[in-house]
């Protein structure tokens, strides 16, 4: 139960079907494609509008708009989730988060610093200006995305803690209430809260950001709002959803996939194309939209900015 790969087979039938009848849908236009799948595959995909987020930068720096790639449609990135507090069925993650009210959002940044802190949504927006970053998305279970995130670097909230020198990693968590996340009734599914966790100088590196947006609106549910965190280099589970807490700890913090399954799930997670899971290749993925598969990337193409962050380690053993 559980277990990220459940629908690793499923999903590529899923797109390849879907990338089948988009080939048949010459010229469609994204909401057109939306009422053909919905038309003729009876996926109902929830269309989202959000509140926009004004003011959106683009500071210019390696890897911050991903070169030479197509973004991910909007119905695909807010219409297949993984978010298992509310689902895992992937296409339910939309309608089940739907209702998913963050008002009075807090986040609690605290742990080995010298200016622990609680911010609301209004603080976390004024430490640092809305960005636009294009990342490629790459989950463990082999299929990627291209996505227009909103937010900015995690190392800008950090700075503003003063963390202390004994802090060497950054520990996350994701909201528990059983009465807004169904799923965390049952401790079948995962253990909640969904805790994970960075070293200090990977959280410091400026392609690491705390999301609040996509697509120039405010985050979805279904993709952790109010606040999330993307490190572009790294599978998607290590993108905590819907954070409340940020701790500067000393030592390699818990992180949920690790301890569901250690073999698995390493606690750093580097996209790797040498290094299988277990039970299936990750030397290739399928872009969502795209026919046929394409090759994932060492670090996911981010290995000019991030490859020095491992000199020196074997990332066979430190997967
Ligand atoms: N709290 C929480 N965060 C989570 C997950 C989750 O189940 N719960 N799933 C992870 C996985 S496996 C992936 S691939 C990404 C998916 O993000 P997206 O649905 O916005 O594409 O979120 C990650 N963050
Ligand atoms: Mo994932």
């Amino acid at each position: 139960m559980g277990e990220l790969d459940r629908e690793v087979t499923p999903p590529e039938v899923y797109f390849n079907r879907r990338s089948f009848l988009r080939a048949g849908i010459v010229a469609a236009t994204t909401a057109g494609t939306a009422l053909a799948y919905r038309r003729l595959n009876g996926v109902e995909l929830q269309s989202v509008e959000r509140p926009p987020i004004p003011n959106l930068t683009r500071p210019a720096a390696p890897g911050f708009i991903a070169q030479g790639e197509a973004l991910t449609p909007k119905d695909s990135i807010v219409n297949y989730n993984n978010f298992y507090e509310f689902t895992t069925n992937k296409d339910g993650v939309a309608a089940a988060a739907a209702g998913f009210d963050t008002t009075g959002w807090r986040v609690e940044v605290g742990g080995l610093c010298a200016k622990p802190r609680v911010l609301d949504l209004d603080d976390l927006r004024r430490v640092s200006p809305p960005e636009e970053r294009i990342y490629r998305m790459r989950c463990v279970e082999a299929w990627s995305m291209v996505i227009p995130w909103v937010g900015y670097s995690l190392g800008k909230l950090l700075a503003l803690v003063e963390p202390l020198g004994s802090a060497k990693y950054v520990a996350f968590q994701t909201l528990f209430d059983p009465s807004r996340m169904p799923n965390q009734k049952t401790d079948a599914v995962l253990d909640w809260p969904y805790v994970e966790g960075l070293r200090l100088d990977e959280a410091m590196h400026p392609l690491a950001i705390l999301a609040t947006g996509l697509y120039g609106q405010e985050l979805p549910p279904q993709d952790g709002a109010p606040v999330r965190l993307v490190v572009p280099w790294k599978y998607g589970f290590k993108g905590i959803k819907s954070i409340v807490k940020i701790t500067l700890v000393d030592k390699e913090p818990p992180t949920t996939w690790n301890k569901s399954a250690p073999d698995e799930y390493g606690f750093y997670a580097n996209v790797n194309p040498n290094h299988d899971h277990p039970r299936w290749s990750q030397a290739t993925e399928q872009r969502i939209g795209e026919s046929g598969r394409r090759k994932t990337l060492m670090f996911n193409g981010y290995g000019d900015q991030v490859a020095s962050l491992y000199a020196g380690m074997d990332l066979d053993v430190h997967f």
